[in-house]
């Protein structure tokens, strides 16, 4: 099953000169587990260069590259799972087209989007927006660590707690249930991507290990 603990969703930052290959690059260097490319606003060959050389550099890091929404350009250049929200295609329909290997990630915000994108064969949710997130307009109101916990008595498949996750907030999730974290500021935005990257990965594994221990 895939590794979840540092879920990478790739960005531009104009106002400090990085481009999505630079974050997937730094993310890459950091340890991330998975890399997703998430891109709105281009134009179709762009997006299609900009995947194809994260193809790359995720092949080469050996970890799995998602696609955010687009079947297409997942299929283009052999990603290895496309990830869609409440508003994109069903989670079915997306398995349906890429093949039952590849991966499918849903985003849900409440127990009966997420009981539902399991049903329809979701590999992993992203649940959330669990904190306020600079990252995305349209993402609704914080659902909180309470919901997230309930969200995993609901379902058996993965779970990765997205939206303000940062490192001082990682332990909140992870003690709801989260089995990774996904993130876009706290290591796009951050003085040292890939720096943020280890350190948020440090914390989540030694969370994970402490609990190990204990079970
Ligand atoms: N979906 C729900 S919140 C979010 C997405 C894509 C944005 C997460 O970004 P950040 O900067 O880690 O809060
Ligand atoms: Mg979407």
């Amino acid at each position: 099953m895939i590794n979840l603990d540092l879920y990478l969703i790739t960005t531009e930052v104009p106002q400090m000169g990085r481009s999505h290959i630079d974050v997937a690059r730094a993310g890459i260097a950091g340890g991330a587990s998975v890399i997703q490319f998430r891109e709105k606003g281009k134009d179709n060959q762009t997006i299609y260069e900009i995947a194809c050389k994260i193809r790359e550099l995720t092949r080469k890091a050996g970890i799995p590259f998602i696609v955010n929404d687009r079947v297409d350009i997942a299929l283009a250049v052999d990603a290895d799972g496309v990830h869609v929200g409440q508003k994109d295609m069903p989670a079915a329909a997306v398995s349906s087209l890429i093949g039952k290997v590849k991966i499918v990630g849903a985003s849900v915000s409440s127990i009966e989007e997420a009981v539902r994108a399991e049903r329809e064969g979701a590999s992993y949710l992203g649940v959330g927006p669990i904190f306020p997130t600079p990252s995305k307009s349209d993402a609704g109101e914080p659902i909180g660590c309470e919901m997230l916990a309930q969200i995993r008595k609901s379902v058996s498949i993965p779970l990765v707690a997205i939206g303000g996750i940062n490192l001082n907030n990682v332990e909140d999730v992870f003690k709801a249930g989260a089995d990774g974290i996904a993130v876009i500021s706290a290591v796009a935005c951050a003085p040292d991507m890939e720096q943020a990257v280890k350190e948020l990965l440090k914390k989540f594994k030694e969370l994970k290990c402490s609990k190990n221990r204990k079970e």
